[in-house]
């Protein structure tokens, strides 16, 4: 009994991903099982908190985001969830979640990779469910793909799965990717923090069923996949940085091509990106990646981070602009 009431509450602290090797689309929408492996870095700011706990006496799940109720699709994505971890625990008690983001939510700055992560770790210790990693990584998943590697710090590596249903569901987690000698920023140029006009999820699924260059994107992305280990086990920036900036331009393209077309990049988006060519023509060591948003995240080194966020700055004088360096692993808060 002291057990299951100590575990009855937990909260759980976990950071945003940003995807060097993107995943686009699912070959399985419910258990939300990705085409293509992915590849990210977790960062040190921006993160998310959550709090899970039980309540006997509630009839249905109470969910806050940032001190307000949840509503609409958010809240759903998260009583699904909630339902997904009750089944699992074989227990059925309501829930009352507090989450609290630092990102901009629903921008394309990963709130919903910080955001089930969290979700996932606090949810799990709530119910008394004892989980590993990857485990956790698995879960997580269920929420929203990309925060499959948001449980984990640093670099971490989505397996897209192998097989179908159950086999898919086993298979599709994160683990870490050792990273030698590398020292890097991701210079985020907020270029436009609003909510996006198409949600990921229905830009995905749009672009599976109707891009003409889906399938050789997602053969590119592994060979892109395949260099990215190796460059990253070499520490070298400027090859990572290359293979990161084709994935994510590559990407885009496919949405362009899908019908109707899905364009999340700005006029304010290629300009950060003019600047990007600038840099590197310059001699500075500057890669761009996109995702479902204008915003744009220049990986550089440490060192030149802040001549980076200058020239995105100079380039367009109203975006804000954050800088980042590899962040840490979610972790369970202990009161
Ligand atoms: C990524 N993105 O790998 C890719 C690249 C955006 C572009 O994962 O449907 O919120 O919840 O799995 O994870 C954003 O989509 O979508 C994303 P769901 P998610 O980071």
């Amino acid at each position: 009994v002291d057990n299951q009431l100590k575990a009855a509450a937990a909260t759980a602290v976990a950071h945003p991903n940003i995807a060097l090797i993107k995943y686009w689309g699912k070959s399985d929408e419910r258990l939300m099982i990705p085409y293509v492996d992915s590849l990210s870095m977790t960062l040190d700011i921006l993160p998310t908190v959550t709090t899970v706990a039980l309540g006997p006496e509630e009839r249905t799940d109470r969910v806050t985001l940032d001190g307000s109720p949840a509503t609409g699709d958010f809240r759903q994505r998260v009583v699904t969830f909630l339902d997904l971890l009750r089944a699992m625990a074989g227990r059925d008690e309501r829930a009352v979640v507090d989450t609290r983001n630092v990102v901009p939510t629903g921008a394309g700055l990963a709130s919903s990779a910080s955001g089930f992560a969290a979700l996932a770790m606090a949810g799990a210790a709530a119910y008394g469910l004892d989980l590993d990693p990857t485990a956790l990584s698995r879960l997580a998943r269920r929420g929203s793909a990309s925060a499959s590697r948001s449980i984990f710090g640093g670099f971490a590596i989505c397996h897209a799965g192998r097989g179908g249903g159950a086999a898919a569901d086993q298979s599709a987690y994160a683990e870490p990717v050792p990273v030698t000698g590398l020292d890097p920023a991701l210079v985020i140029a907020l270029v436009n923090a609003g909510p996006k006009a198409v949600s990921s999820r229905a830009a995905m699924r749009r672009t599976v069923a109707t891009s003409p260059l889906y399938q050789s994107w997602a053969a590119s992305s592994k060979i892109d996949l395949a260099e990215m280990r190796g460059a990253l086990h070499r520490g070298d920036l400027a090859a990572v940085g290359e293979i990161a900036e084709r994935n994510a331009l590559g990407m885009h393209a496919t949405m362009l091509a899908a019908r109707p077309a899905v364009r999340y990049l700005s006029p304010d988006t290629v300009t950060v990106l003019d600047s990007v060519l600038r840099l590197r023509a310059d001699g500075v060591a500057a890669y761009a990646t996109m995702d479902a948003g204008p915003n744009v995240k220049v990986l550089c080194h440490r060192a030149d981070a802040v001549r980076v966020a200058d020239a995105v700055r100079a380039a367009v004088p109203d975006c804000s602009v954050l800088t980042a360096g590899p962040g840490p692993a979610a972790l369970l808060r202990t009161e």
